[in-house]
């Protein structure tokens, strides 16, 4: 009997145990963003590392290269936050820009009529053809899978997947 009240004991403080844990983790993980911003603001070595999530791409950097065979790769998996740049290596102007062609407005707050406008800046749109040797890049904050094409050679296409 007395080893029975023990071992009940000791599974109900195991379960108190692992409430209060999940109960402390889950705000931190609903204010990931807050946080990321709140560090950009104030950096603090100390806090950074710990707290920056592991799907958190921000920072890293990823290039397509668009060769007169198309854009290589054709499909790119990266995470959220990512900065994906789209090299010119072909023998002619790109355009690389958010699937449909010819409107753009495939991606989020992305449009081929934004173009020109201030809201340009959050459009997956290079909104202009890119030389032979130059480069667009673009930070892709919206999860999901998007196709993208070149907007003056419209039968090349690729997809980028961001997790
Ligand atoms: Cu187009």
């Amino acid at each position: 009997m007395k080893t029975a009240i023990i071992i009940i004991t000791i599974v109900v403080l195991i379960v108190i145990g692992l409430f209060l844990f999940r109960s402390g983790s889950n705000p931190e993980d609903i204010n990931d963003n807050q946080e990321e911003e709140m560090i950009e603001e104030s950096p603090s070595p100390s806090l950074s590392p710990t707290i920056t999530p592991e799907e958190d791409g921000k920072g890293e950097v990823s290039t397509i290269v668009y060769s007169d065979s198309g854009f290589s790769p054709r499909t790119l998996e990266v995470e959220r936050g990512t900065t994906v740049i789209f090299k010119n290596n072909s023998s002619q102007n790109f355009w690389p820009a958010s699937a449909v062609h010819p409107i753009h407005s495939a991606y989020p707050n992305s449009s081929l009529s934004f173009c020109g406008t201030a809201r340009a800046i959050n459009a997956f749109d290079a909104c202009q053809g890119i030389a032979v040797g130059g480069e667009f890049s673009f930070v892709f904050n919206e999860i999901g899978t998007w196709a993208y094409h070149d907007h003056l050679e419209a039968r090349q296409v690729g997809t980028i997947i961001i997790r």
